[in-house]
């Protein structure tokens, strides 16, 4: 038996959660295109004949301009250090820029090159050949999260990196977060798609009720918004905007869980809710409470 973690390090936006949710066949994280859209460690749990590998998705490495960049920063960087094997995911088509250089010096230990989106080019392989002079990697893969072409290669060549070792996790097991964070997720992923430009960087989800009665789960959500002035935004005309979130959230969360679902959304303002530890850390203890629960 194989079994390790294995750290998705990154720019953000470069299909990280994408490639972990490919992976694993369902969706345990929430993947947008705006950057910065991981904000936790998550880990998707990848079970196989006599193997267990755990992905660990992470937010994307960029300077930080708050504190809750601080954070992502650092919860991205300590995966690194903790993981048994590392996949450096960037993408094919982007030349690699200082950012990507600052990630390449904080590598460690044995990392594979992942060159994602290789169905946005003609020649992946001459994407592989600008990334490699950043750092020596063990290998190079060529992938695409979107269509999956090049993923079981790469997890072959994943597995056969492993050290030997009993399971973590029970083979039921597919994600650590509780079903209460991925709704959250869910509400903010509609957050992304249905909003433009800095709302979704604004904002936070936090679960506030969650409960199972006659085959439906309901369940509460506040958004948390950091100026008064992207309430009205988030509501839209006649609360339009918030009635689609909320119906593309339930449809997501009803997908993922095969379950109905009765989801309420209220619009919080908590100004500078981003910059405020206090803030930051509540929606962790929250995180942690449910987990507990
Ligand atoms: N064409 C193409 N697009 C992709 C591929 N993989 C991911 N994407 C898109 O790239 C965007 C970012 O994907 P994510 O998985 O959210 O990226 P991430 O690296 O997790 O981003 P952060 O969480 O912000 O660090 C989304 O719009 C994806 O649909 C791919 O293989 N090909
Ligand atoms: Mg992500």
């Amino acid at each position: 038996m194989r079994s390790g973690f294995v750290a998705l390090i990154g720019r953000p936006n470069v299909g990280k959660s994408t490639l972990v949710n490919r992976v694993l066949g369902r969706k345990v994280s929430i993947t947008s295109d705006v950057y910065g859209t991981t904000r936790h460690r998550i880990l998707g749990v990848w079970h196989a004949p006599e193997l267990q590998v755990v992905l660990v998705d992470t937010p994307g490495l960029q300077p930080p301009r708050d504190r809750l960049g601080e954070r992502m920063a650092r919860t991205a960087i300590r995966a690194l250090s903790d993981a048994d094997l590392r996949l450096h995911v960037v993408e094919a088509g982007r030349a690699p820029g200082p950012d990507e250089l600052a990630i390449a010096r904080r590598l460690r230990g044995t990392v594979l090159l992942v060159v994602n989106k290789a169905d946005r080019v003609d020649d992946a392989k001459l994407w592989i050949q600008r990334y490699e002079p950043l750092y020596a990697y063990a290998a190079a893969h060529a992938v695409s999260a979107l269509n999956g072409r090049g993923v079981e290669a790469l997890m072959a060549d994943v597995a056969a990196r492993l050290p030997e070792g009993p399971p973590y996790f029970p083979p039921d097991t597919v994600t650590d977060r509780p079903d209460e964070f991925l709704a959250g997720e869910l509400v903010r992923e509609a957050v992304h798609a249905l909003t433009r430009d800095e709302i979704p960087h604004h904002v936070a989800v936090r679960v506030e009720s969650s409960s199972h009665e006659g085959g439906i789960w309901r369940i509460g959500v506040h958004i948390i918004v950091d100026r008064a002035s992207q309430k009205p935004i988030l509501l839209g005309a006649r609360g339009e905007r918030i009635k689609a979130i909320g119906t593309r959230a339930r449809l997501a969360i009803e997908e993922v869980f095969a379950t109905r679902v009765f989801l309420s959304l209220w619009v919080q303002v908590r100004p500078g809710w981003r910059d405020r530890d206090g803030t930051l850390e509540s929606l962790e203890r929250d995180e942690r409470a449910t987990w507990n629960d």
